[in-house]
């Protein structure tokens, strides 16, 4: 069972607020481009441009970011709260459950540059704890 701090919790919190604002998903899709193909569906992605404008990934980005948030509301029962969402990643959507982690590196990016040299050790560490909890209970229902 993991146990969180009231200095994490807040840590977290705010860290995820101001993703909310910053956090691009399309940065996922640029970087690793092979990720793209489970958004047959989302229309122009061909250039890092028509990526970032493309209004179906901006919006599925929100999707995502409320789905943190929903976390962040439930740090102590992180793998019930995303597991059905775990199930339809695996068996409806049939996501590589690496790509969890590659998402979560690139949220790691784009805070580490809004903070600065606010970001510190001590910061990172609680976010990192936060993105790896998020990561294991999307993938707990894969088989
Ligand atoms: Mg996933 C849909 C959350 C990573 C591919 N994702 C969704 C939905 C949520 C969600 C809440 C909507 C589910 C519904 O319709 O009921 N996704 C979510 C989180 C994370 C994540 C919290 C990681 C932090 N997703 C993720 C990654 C990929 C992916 C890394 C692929 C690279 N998600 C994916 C696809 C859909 C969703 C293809 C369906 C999108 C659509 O057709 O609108």
């Amino acid at each position: 069972m993991v146990e969180w701090s009231d200095s994490e919790r807040s840590t977290i919190a705010s860290t995820l607020d101001l993703c909310i604002f910053i956090v691009s998903y399309g940065r996922v899709l640029i970087v690793y481009p092979w990720t793209q193909r489970y958004f047959g569906a989302f229309g122009n992605l061909s250039s890092a441009a028509a990526i970032l404008g493309n209004p179906k990934v901006s919006e599925h980005g929100r999707t995502v970011l409320n789905a943190l948030d929903k976390a962040v509301k439930n740090l102590d029962n992180i793998k019930g709260t995303y597991s059905e969402l775990s199930q339809l990643h695996c068996d409806k959507l049939n996501v590589d459950p690496d790509n969890f982690r590659l998402l979560a590196d690139c949220l790691t990016i784009v805070v580490a540059s809004a903070f600065g040299s606010a970001l510190s050790p001590a910061v990172q560490a609680t976010w990192q704890k936060f993105l790896s909890v998020v990561v294991a209970a999307l993938s707990s229902r894969y088989l």
